[in-house]
């Protein structure tokens, strides 16, 4: 029966303003006297958050009845950012909200601000699946997110004199309104013991997991809602609890603290995201981390099975899980394990239900990046799915050979296991083997993966590989982070472009348009002033609002190549310096990266960076020409005020490295145009909006590999280009660096003694005449707006919603479950 609103649930603006009023009495125990701006933004989540519930509740009730396929994303990464704005606009309470607040005095972006980002994640893997979840819940998916909830997300970056400095992120430290502590569905997980083999009373071969170490997967369940929709779906993130038997034997013999200790290492599990984006370390508790959180999915996804359903006969036809990365491809061996030992299935007849269910995202070719166990640590935590693993290959290699497809070498690098004095576990291998889906996540990727990384692979199942091109939600992204553009757009050519973002396309005829020229130019100007405000602020820098807002914000990582943006900066500088009449469109250049905390190289580019800042801003002959802004600290919530206010996007990563770039796409949508090289889905944003509106520069693919065929000789470039010799030159002789003069010293031998591994050298040239073609092209602001709203009339195919409709009908066979 349908339900009158009620005070929980009713959206008009009187109702608003008394569940505010009620929230921050009964929940935060304050009134207006005492309410601190954190009370009033509990009061505010609060008063969302009911009304989403009873959306959920009847959302997984749609889910039980029509026992719908479900799609389950693993990650260890959710990078959600802050919800609060979001969920408003998503459940189209922003504006009464808005109101209900103004009525009291509030204003509601105030209250926005007190939110902590929900920093769940490094970086681009972590944020497209906090997009995903988006789209997913609008496009009407019946979807599960699972991850970690950890309790210390991305680091806190701070800058002390230039280098980077990290502190821990305490987002709980308050609270978290969104969750809901769900201790009833706590999950046992074992780790480490041994196996017992035996024979059961049939006679039949079984096996034992014994001795194990047992820690609790409490879930904690954050709701996800649609847009303008029904469809609230779940995002189930496991915090690991120590069990009830942990101390047991400490407290037998009376040794308290003992007890204690162990109950905290059992919790460290949930304890901390490792920060480090692209290089694996190899490390237990990492490993513990994978197996505690899709332990605790797997046995999750099957009781739910298990409710409705007799046997895991249909099984693949109701789930679909799908691996972030091979972050949770242990899942493999898990679900196996489970089906054999626990339920007793055939070998042959569970692999052939794992094999249908998983889909693997490949994320990077980078060889950092490949996960790899050793052995030996593999097999003392995990000792019964070792011996699984090794099944699996056995297997696997068995029927390789059988088919008389691949030569011993193509077997060798097929196996899971990799050979050596140190043999290993190669994740990526296990992932492919046990996923029916292979993909990459945009199409030159999909290429590379194919003809390089997993070569073998599609030999042997070319049908597996496929591509799906990464989006970013256009709700958050668009709507939410530039609000004025938003309604412009929507003024212009009607709501539905916020769920079919093909429909900006019908902005193109506006590029003609001078008054809409002006309008669009306008905004970007207020966009630019927010951000300077927020400069002002952190940096104490007064930005020029004419100057191109040039902008570099990503992951601090030497192939994305932050050190060739600054080679180009260092070049300006000194041909200011040189010829003082040389007036360059001005230019305010802004970064904002974190680097892992362990990487020497990126952690000494932040402080160049930050060095030749120092010179360049406080130098009278270049003031008014050139800027240089890092923003501390770069996150989702800044993120949302950066890509606004940019008028040039860098994504200058060496060709073949940059797997996708979601960050691109950011700034597409928002009308910046890109710089970029022929890397990753930058191929397909330059094909949308054509040759004409992207600035192209850089050696592509097929030119990187054929220059190292040759020998690439970095010194050849710096004997042969007297600018790029001045700019190296400069670093060297301690100009940015006044009394430390070889500081940077290990950068400048990187690139010439260290055979510059991501061609800096090589595409300095190119790069520095493309920057002119920039300059040149913005001193004409007619076609520069004209460029900049094509671009966003053309970034339709970048949104998630796209990318997730291709996983849920090519991969997944899912369909939309409306929420009635
Ligand atoms: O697919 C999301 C994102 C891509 O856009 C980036 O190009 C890529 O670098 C990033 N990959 C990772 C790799 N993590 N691991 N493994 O974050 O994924």
């Amino acid at each position: 029966a349908r339900e009158l609103p009620n005070s929980r649930t009713a959206t008009d603006v009187d109702s608003l303003r008394r569940a505010f009023a009620d929230h921050l009495q009964y929940s935060q125990a304050k009134d207006e006297h005492t309410a601190t701006a954190l009370d009033r933004y509990f009061a505010v989540a609060y008063a969302v958050r009911d009304r989403m519930m009873r959306r959920w509740v009847q959302t997984q009730q749609t889910y039980y009845r029509s026992d719908t396929k479900r799609v389950y994303y693993l990650s260890l990464e959710f990078l959600m950012g802050k919800a609060l704005e979001n969920n408003l606009i998503n459940l189209g309470l922003r504006d009464s909200m808005r109101d209900a607040l103004a009525s009291l005095g509030l204003e509601l972006d105030d209250l926005l601000a007190q939110e902590p980002d929900a920093g769940l994640g490094n970086g681009g893997l972590g944020r497209l699946a906090a997009c995903f979840l988006d789209s997913l819940a609008t496009l009407q998916y019946p979807a599960y997110g699972y991850g970690i909830r950890y309790e210390f997300g991305i680091f806190d970056q701070e800058l002390r004199n230039g280098w980077q400095v990290e502190r821990p992120e305490e987002w709980l430290r308050f609270g978290n309104a969104w969750e809901i502590p769900r201790p009833e569905y706590e999950v046992p997980v074992h780790f480490f013991g041994r196996t017992e083999h035996f024979v059961d009373e049939h006679g039949k071969h079984r096996v034992r997991w014994v001795d194990t170490r047992k820690v609790l997967g409490m879930p904690y369940d954050t709701p996800v809602a649609g847009y303008h929709n029904h469809t609230v779906n779940t995002l189930r993130l496991w915090r690991a609890r120590a069990s009830e038997e942990f101390d047991l034997s400490d407290f037998n013999r009376g040794d308290y603290i003992a007890a204690v200790e162990e109950k905290n290492l059992s919790e460290t599990i949930s304890k901390v995201l490792y920060p480090n984006d692209l290089t694996v370390m190899g490390k237990e508790l990492r490993l513990q981390q994978q197996y505690f959180f899709v332990a605790c999915s797997i046995h999750d996804i099957l009781n739910r099975h298990l409710k409705t359903h007799e046997s895991f006969d249909g099984f693949a036809d109701k789930v679909a899980i799908q691996l972030n990365d091979t972050h949770p491809a242990i899942a493999v061996a898990e679900l196996m394990r489970v089906f054999v030992d626990q339920y007793d299935l055939e070998w042959e007849k569970a692999w052939e239900i794992c094999r249908s269910v998983f889909g693997y995202t490949n994320h990077t070719l980078l060889p950092e990046a490949l996960e790899r166990w050793q052995v030996e640590l593999f097999g003392r935590v995990l000792p019964r799915h070792l011996e699984i693993v090794y099944e699996i290959n056995r297997r696997f290699l068995d029927e390789v050979r059988a088919s008389g497809k691949a030569d011993e070498g193509a077997v060798a690098r097929m196996s899971i296991i990799e050979e050596g004095p140190g043999r290993q576990v190669r994740m990526a291998n296990l992932a492919v083997i046990g996923s029916r889906s292979v993909n990459g996540v945009a199409a030159l990727h999909t290429e590379l993966l194919k003809t390089e990384l997993f070569h073998d692979f599609h030999a042997l199942w070319p049908e597996r590989f496929n591509n799906k091109t990464n989006g970013v939600t256009p709700r958050r992204w668009l709507l939410a982070a530039n609000p004025e553009l938003a309604r412009t757009i929507t003024e212009c050519i009607g709501p539905q472009w916020v769920t079919d973002a093909d429909e900006l396309r019908r902005l193109e005829p506006l590029a003609d348009d001078a008054d809409f020229r002006r309008v669009f130019r306008e905004i970007k100007r207020q966009n630019k002033e927010r951000l300077a405000a927020i400069v002002k602020a952190e940096n104490g820098i007064t930005l020029d609002l004419d100057s191109i807002f040039d902008v570099q914000v990503k992951r601090l990582h030497e192939y994305k190549r932050q050190l060739l943006n600054v080679l180009h900066i260092v070049h300006q500088y000194l041909r200011i310096k040189a010829d003082p009449a040389y007036a360059p469109v001005p230019r305010t250049y802004v970064f904002g990266a974190k680097a892992a905390p362990g990487y020497f190289m990126a952690k000494q580019i932040i402080k160049l960076i930050n060095s030749v800042g120092e010179v360049v801003n406080h130098d009278l002959d270049v003031r008014g020409r050139i800027a240089v802004v890092f923003l501390k600290n770069y996150r989702v919530s800044l993120a949302e005020r950066v890509f606004p206010a940019a008028d040039v996007s860098e994504q200058i990563s060496t060709a073949g490295k940059e797997a996708s770039g979601t960050g691109n796409m950011k700034f597409q949508m928002n009308g910046a145009l890109t710089v970029g090289t022929l890397d990753g889905a930058n191929v397909e944003i330059r094909e949308e909006v054509g040759a004409e509106n992207f600035f192209l520069f850089g050696l592509t693919v097929e030119q990187v590999a054929e220059l190292r065929r040759r020998g690439y000789n970095p010194w050849e470039y710096y004997r042969n280009d007297r600018d790029l010799k001045a700019v190296l030159d400069a670093l060297s002789s301690g100009r940015f660096s006044p009394g430390e003069p070889r500081l940077f010293q290990p950068i400048v031998d990187s690139l010439l003694n260290g055979g510059d591994p991501y061609l800096c050298l090589a595409d300095f040239r190119s790069y520095l005449e493309c920057q002119e073609r920039v300059s040149q092209a913005y001193l004409d602001p007619e076609r520069w707006s004209r460029m900049a709203i094509l671009n966003v009339a053309r970034s339709g195919k970048f949104s998630s919603d796209r990318t997730i409709r291709e996983y849920a009908e090519e991969i997944w066979g899912a369909t939309p479950t409306p929420v009635a």
